[in-house]
């Protein structure tokens, strides 16, 4: 009974016009492919949504002009405008792409690529973005290029397009018919739970960024150092004195970075303290603010390596909150610990001497970014950053290094960790070919809470010669040195070594990073033509 100019002729009465059908393929398609890169951009940071990426590049090429007129026109909700309008360009485009993956196979799945390309660069241009954050637009491109061959298969089986020959022995048109309905809604409803997931993921990320954006930050009642002239050596290549928040270094634990909002958030500090304390957010923004530059280092930094960065810390010094809660006799450590769990063991004695612990809210002049511990941190000059740096800070346990322990210690990590004398050279870089004559060589070098006082370069371990060390900002950052050498031809093996204040001059022994931080001097190969 069923011949298949039958089941054409019945299709073409049932199902209305397949064009439109096409393009609500390529909406469906293209509405999970975003969702489900979205999703993956909440799971892994903030920072690297395609969607987010793609309005920053789109705000970046427009002219002045044309920003100035968008605040004037939608005012606040200019953003929520432009990403509306990715929204609207987005689904029109993978209507089309519906369309045309009918027409013709294949052609539907490149402008979907072409999208997801244009994502790609819009993320992976992004200045925060690391290598992870391709991740999303590609599997947005995929997803959407998966699901659109399906459902246009399944779609041409029910509706062959012009110009192909009706099917001979393919299914009846009503299976067929409900295996295209049954993929498009399961589409659909895939994009819209994919989409409602991310919604909630990010909904509190969304809380803590806008309240980050809207607040100012306290001025310290005690200034930052001034940094004297000629801390900053004008040589290229050389790290930056003050590490710009974008390029500084970020470790921990932490899958997806926490995301607090102020309001909600409380400090306590409970253990061996005659008075228990909770500290609410703006109770701490009204304290006296301290700001000063301190380098933080990490203890798996290897020798050369550069998991380090100095900036400008503004917070409540930990020292006057624990004089509050006035610790017992006995103690001897804070465990620091993290809302998502991660601990930290610190000297008390770090914490409460002269040297500017600080529960830092502000760093380089703005509020915490969010991966680097929003709203507060704990920053503590001379101690690697496992036993000290405690993001996203909510509670400082005063107790004894017998009793407690953090996160790191029973994985293979000290349960003590201050920062070992290290030198680095940053120009020329390993590896490189220079021009005879006098090569300069610069760097940075760091021994923080002590100081360094001599830092030497060796060519072919031969004799040691001392380097231009430039003035710190104070002790507890790294300090910039130079030194020019004059090389004719050839292959030479290059080593440095910092001098801390105590006249200790770093080991040349090498040890890893675990348990306490690697030794050794920074080596580098330099070819001189
Ligand atoms: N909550 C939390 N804080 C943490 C960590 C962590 O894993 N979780 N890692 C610490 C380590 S090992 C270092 S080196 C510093 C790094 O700080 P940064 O990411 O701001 O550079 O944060 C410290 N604070
Ligand atoms: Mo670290």
């Amino acid at each position: 009974m069923s011949t298949p100019v039958r089941n054409v002729a019945t299709t073409r009465r049932t199902m209305g016009r397949p064009a439109l059908w096409a393009a609500g393929s390529g909406l469906a398609a293209g509405a999970a492919g975003i969702a489900a890169g979205e999703l993956i951009a909440g799971l892994l940071s903030p920072l690297v949504s395609p969607v987010t990426a793609l309005g920053g590049a789109v705000i970046d090429a427009v002219p002045p002009g044309v920003k100035d007129l968008a605040v004037q026109l939608f005012g606040t909700a200019d953003k929520i405008v432009l990403i509306a309008s990715i929204g609207v360009v987005a689904g029109f485009l993978a209507a089309i792409a519906g369309v045309l993956e009918r027409r013709r196979t294949g052609w539907g799945l490149v402008l979907a690529g072409l999208a997801g390309a244009a994502g790609l660069t819009a993320v992976v241009t992004r200045a925060q973005a690391g290598p992870q954050a391709a991740l999303a637009p590609i599997a947005a491109a995929v997803v959407t290029m998966l699901l659109l061959r399906a459902l246009i298969r399944r779609l041409t089986t029910w509706a062959p397009s012009h110009g192909r020959p009706p099917q001979q022995d393919g299914e009846p048109a009503p299976l067929a018919r409900r295996s295209f309905l049954n993929a498009i809604a399961g589409t659909s409803i895939a994009a819209v739970v994919a989409g409602t997931v991310t919604a909630v993921l990010t909904r509190a990320t969304a809380v803590a960024s806008g309240f980050r954006g809207s607040m100012t930050l306290p001025a310290p009642s005690a200034a930052p150092q001034a940094i004297p002239a000629g801390a900053s050596l004008a040589l290229d290549g050389i790290s930056p004195l003050v590490t710009p928040n974008a390029d500084f270094y970020r470790i921990d634990t932490a899958l997806t970075v926490p995301a607090i909002d102020p309001p909600a958030w409380k400090l306590k500090v409970t253990g061996m303290v005659e008075q228990e304390i909770e500290l609410d957010f703006a109770t701490l923004l009204a304290k006296p603010m301290t700001e000063r530059h301190i380098t933080i280092a990490c203890v798996s930094n290897n020798v050369g390596g550069d998991l380090i960065g100095n900036a400008r810390w503004l917070g409540w010094p930990v020292r006057e909150l624990l004089a509050l809660a006035r610790p017992q006799a006995g103690a001897d450590m804070v465990l620091s610990t993290s809302n998502d769990g991660w601990t930290a063991s610190t000297p008390l004695e770090a914490l409460t001497d002269d040297r500017d612990a600080l529960l830092a809210i502000g760093m380089n002049g703005e509020p915490l970014p969010l991966e680097h511990g929003f709203p507060v941190r704990m920053i503590v000059p001379g101690l690697y950053g496992f036993v000290s740096a405690t993001k996203w800070l909510t509670e400082l346990k005063v107790t004894r290094f017998a009793d407690d322990v953090a996160y790191w210690t029973p994985r293979g990590w000290s349960d003590h960790g201050p920062i070992k004398t290290q030198s680095r050279i940053d120009v020329p870089r390993n590896g490189r070919t220079v021009q005879a004559g006098t090569v300069q060589f610069g760097g940075v070098a760091w021994a923080q809470h002590r100081g360094i006082t001599r830092v030497e370069l060796r060519v072919n371990r031969g004799p040691w010669e001392q380097a231009t060390l430039a003035s710190p900002i104070s002790t507890d950052t790294w300090y910039q040195w130079q030194l020019g050498l004059d090389l004719s031809s050839g292959d030479y093996e290059i080593q440095v070594r910092a001098t801390d204040s105590t006249g200790q001059p770093q080991t040349e022994d090498k040890a890893p990073v675990a348990p306490d931080g690697a030794t050794g001097y920074h080596t580098i190969s330099v070819k001189v033509g």
